[in-house]
Parts: C-alpha cells; structure tokens; sequence
C-alpha cells in the first residue's frame, strides 16, 4: 500500500523520501490514534470541528482552517526555516556552527528534555478530555479542541525528533509517551502540573493562561538550541503557543466581565451574592490563580540547578530570547537567589532555571494588568495579583516552606488555616463544577461566563464551530 504523505502528513521534513522515518511512523501512527481515541477529547469524535491545520511554515501558508473529524485532522511534521550560518547562541561552544546532528556525549541528555517537552504534550490533552462535556459555549469549545490537536501535533513534533535524531532508543522512549498517563498512580507524567485535573473550563482557562505560558518559555529557551532540528521544531510550536495563551487570556478576561456585570446589577461584590446569581465571585478566581500559578512555577526546575548549568554549558538549553543579553558564556558571572536562609550568590550558569522563570513571571503580569484595568473601570476597588514566587511551592528552596501569597514566613499551623482563604477548597472546587453546564446552541454562552469580542477566522461568534448534526 503506498500512502501519499503529504497528504496525510503535512510536513517540510522531505518524510515522502524518507524511508527510515516513513517506517518508524507509519509504526507509531496508530497507537497515536488509538491513544488520541482512548485519551483524548471524550465524545465528539465524529463532529465536524473548525480547525486550523499547519500546511507550510510561511505566514500565509501555515494555518487552514475548515471543518474536520479531529481523528482526521492531518497531524503534520513542521520545522521553522533553517538560518543559513546559523552559530550556536550560547555556553562553551558559543560562535561555532550549530549542529545537524546529536554529538554522541549529549545523546542521553538531549533525550531527556525532548521526552519532557514531548510529555507535557499529551499530557495536557489528558487533562483536559472531559471538558468538552460541559463547554458554556461552540465558541469554546472549538477552542479547547484546537488547542488538543495542537498539542497532538506538538507530540508528533517531539516524536519526529526522536525518531530522526536517536534510532532504537527513541522509538521506544516515543512508545513511551503514549504509555503514560496525567495522573496515573503507576506510571503518572513526569512534571507535577502535567498530573492535575483539569476539571472545570475555570482550571481550563488558567492553565492555558499560566501553564501554556510556560510551554512558550520553555519552547524560547529549546529555540536557541545548539541541535539545530530541535531549535527549529520548536521556534515553529510557538507559532501554535500564541493561541493557547490566547485562550486562556481572553477566557479568563470573560469569567471576569460576566461578574464584574452581576456585580454591578446586584451592586454588591460579595462571593456569596454573586455566586447565587449564577458567576463566579473574584475571591475565587483570586484562588485558582493562585493554584496554576505557583504550580507553573515549579515546571522550571530548581534555582538552583547543576542540569541547568551543564545544559547552557554545552549547547542544549539557552535563556529565552538568548540575543538580549550581552554575556553569552556566563562562566564569571554570579546571580542572587531568594531562599528561606537568606540571598544566596551562586554562578549565573546555575541560575538559569531562575533567569527563565523571572520572564515568565513578568509575562504573566501582563495580563492581570489588563484583567485588572477591566475591574477598575468597572468601578471596583479589587485587584488580582499573583502570589509570591514563594507561595504554594514544591519544587526548589522553598518547597513546603509555608508562606501567606504575599511571601511571608508563617507557621504550619497558620499555612493550614490560611490556605483555605487563599487556594481553591472542595466547595469552592464543587461550586464551579455546578456552573459547568452545557450550551451548545450557536451563540449563546453560559451564564457565568461573557461572549468573546469576535469569533475565529472573521466568522461571528454565533458560527457553528462545532456541527452536532
Ligand atoms: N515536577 O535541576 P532540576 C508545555 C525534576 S510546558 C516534577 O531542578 P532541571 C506545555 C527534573 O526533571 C513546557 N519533576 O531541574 C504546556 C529533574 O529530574 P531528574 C515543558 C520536576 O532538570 C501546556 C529533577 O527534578 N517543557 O510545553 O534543570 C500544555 C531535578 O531537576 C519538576 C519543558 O519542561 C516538576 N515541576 O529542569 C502543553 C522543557 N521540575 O532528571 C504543553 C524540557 C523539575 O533528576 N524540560 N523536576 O530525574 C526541562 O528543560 C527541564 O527538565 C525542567 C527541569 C525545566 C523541567
Ligand atoms: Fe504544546
Ligand atoms: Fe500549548
């Protein structure tokens, strides 16, 4: 049987001359589908879903949209163009040319974080399978299954590499991928935040809001790779990322205008009101943020970290945006860490897990300015804030050191107290699980949560994104 590949598979990887990859794929392809059928989006399968696929890499030519089968959508293998002459950005082997292949020593190293990075990806879509039972809208819904495919396909990208670059070994670690489960008790994913359910489009939205954010720093940071294929693969998932924190943005952005409305018509902002009126109250959206934020913050390791260190040494793992800074060796250069003895002074190499996530966090602040904006010409004195790096912590010096969000030391005893005011509770938790009701009717949307400002592509919102038939 011969099979047009690429038709099936989208790709500018040459996968239609390339037998040794055809061979290993055409291996894997079906238990992707048998995973994405078993873990992936419950229901649905046979909808018609508007979605955009990747075709090419250019501007116009990367994203098509139209209406498909999910099992059909054509999962295809991008790598951003390749920079003619392009050197290696950073670490010891700063200045010489970047490679096409994996030097022999950093084999198992490189292996490693593909597998992470490729993990999070299914993982993501685990979490979120059940969603779409309970989408407030066709809009939304569209959404969350354009961000599974994509994540899908951010597999695949991962899959590809392992496949191409890292013989035997990789198939069986792409095999792998599939074999674990988010929140598996036996065989669970490997980041904590990639193992807690997504139950609720609430989770939903600050997951994409503050854990898809955190794809996009990792991905900036793995863009500037000495391993050329891998810096290319994933400058091209950016592309991708943009809509994801999109998603999370403007869904949170609407949880809030649909509650700053009821608390203008009942003239309150007490939870209690505002929750009888059917939104959510901002004391809660305060708590999950809470959640997805410091649980995000544990994906980028340790500040202090020797893997950080021998990554930017050798090529592997550059800061995000690597062109700002000016001292690309960093072999002199010392960093301030914050932990619960006091400033530590440590090599800047050993920071870099630190450096990475201050971005972040800077990032993240962006759009708690502007949800805040929203709050303020509504005419409240409330504002969001994100917690202190230090709070809720389990990775890196101050994990389980007990601190109130605004990062002062307290006891344990008042950590167990003070965590119900400032994390979501079961009841918290069960409220929002009962305003997780289904609207599926073309425009209209669920009463704890406002429509977007436009629809996708230039269609109107009320567009049947998704065709129940
Ligand atoms: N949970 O020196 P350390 C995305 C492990 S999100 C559990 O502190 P290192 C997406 C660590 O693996 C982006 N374990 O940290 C978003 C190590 O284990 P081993 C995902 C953790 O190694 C939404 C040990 O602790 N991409 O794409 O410098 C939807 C000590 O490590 C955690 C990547 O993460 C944790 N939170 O850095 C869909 C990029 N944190 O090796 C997708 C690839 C650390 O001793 N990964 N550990 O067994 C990496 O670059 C690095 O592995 C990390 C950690 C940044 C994660
Ligand atoms: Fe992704
Ligand atoms: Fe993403």
């Amino acid at each position: 049987m011969s099979i047009n590949y690429n038709d099936k598979i989208p790709n500018n990887v040459n996968l239609a001359n390339d037998r040794k990859l055809q061979r290993a794929l055409e291996h894997w392809q079906p238990h992707f589908l048998k995973w994405w059928d078993e873990q992936g989006p419950k229901d649905y399968q046979s909808n018609d879903v508007y979605l955009r696929t990747a075709v090419g890499v250019d501007a116009k030519g990367w994203a098509s949209y139209g209406h498909v089968k999910m099992p059909d959508y054509r999962w295809g293998i991008f790598l951003a163009d390749q920079m003619p002459e392009r050197k290696i950005g950073f670490g010891d082997h700063f200045g010489e040319p970047v490679w096409q292949q994996v030097p022999g020593e950093l084999r198992s190293q490189f292996r490693r974080i593909i597998v992470t990075q490729g993990d999070t990806e299914p993982a993501s879509v685990e979490q979120q399978r059940l969603l779409g039972l309970t989408c407030p809208s066709l809009y939304d819904l569209r959404n969350l299954f354009q961000v599974n495919v994509e994540e899908g396909r951010h597999l695949w990208a991962m899959v590809y590499l392992l496949h191409c670059y890292f013989g035997r070994d990789g198939r069986e670690e792409a095999e792998e991928l599939l074999a674990r489960h988010s929140g598996d008790t036996d065989n669970p994913r490997i980041l904590g935040t990639f193992n807690e359910p997504i139950s609720d489009w609430l989770s939903f939205f600050m997951f994409t809001y503050f854990t898809d954010r955190d794809g996009k720093f990792q991905l900036k940071s793995l863009s500037e790779s000495a391993f050329d294929p891998l810096a290319r693969t994933c400058r091209f998932m950016l592309t991708e990322e943009a809509h994801h924190m999109f998603v999370g943005e403007t869904g949170v952005g609407r949880v809030i205008k649909r509650s700053l409305e009821v608390m203008k018509e009942t003239g309150t902002d007490d939870p209690s009101i505002i929750r009888k009126n059917g939104a959510v109250d901002l004391v809660t959206i305060q708590k999950y943020l809470n959640f997805w934020f410091s649980s995000s913050l544990d994906l980028f390791g340790s500040e202090i970290s020797s893997n950080a260190a021998s990554s930017f040494a050798s090529g592997i793992k550059g800061r995000p945006d690597e062109g700002r800074y000016e001292d690309h060796i960093c072999n002199d250069a010392t960093y301030d860490i914050d932990t619960p003895e006091g400033t530590e002074q440590v090599s800047l190499r050993n920071a870099m897990n630190d450096v990475t996530r201050e971005a972040y966090v800077k990032d993240c602040e962006i759009g708690i300015k502007r949800w805040n904006m929203m709050i303020k010409r509504a005419n409240f004195d409330i504002t969001l804030t994100l917690p202190s790096t230090r709070f809720h912590r389990t990775i890196g010096s101050w994990a389980n050191v007990p601190t109130e969000p605004s990062g002062k030391s307290i006891s344990q005893t008042e950590y167990k107290n003070g965590i119900l005011s400032w994390l979501p509770t079961e009841q918290d938790r069960a409220f929002i699980r009962s305003l997780m009701q289904r609207v599926v009717e073309p425009g209209k949307m669920a009463g704890w949560i406002a429509p977007p400002d436009r629809g996708i592509n230039n269609n109107p919102v009320d567009y049947e994104y998704v065709r129940l038939k």
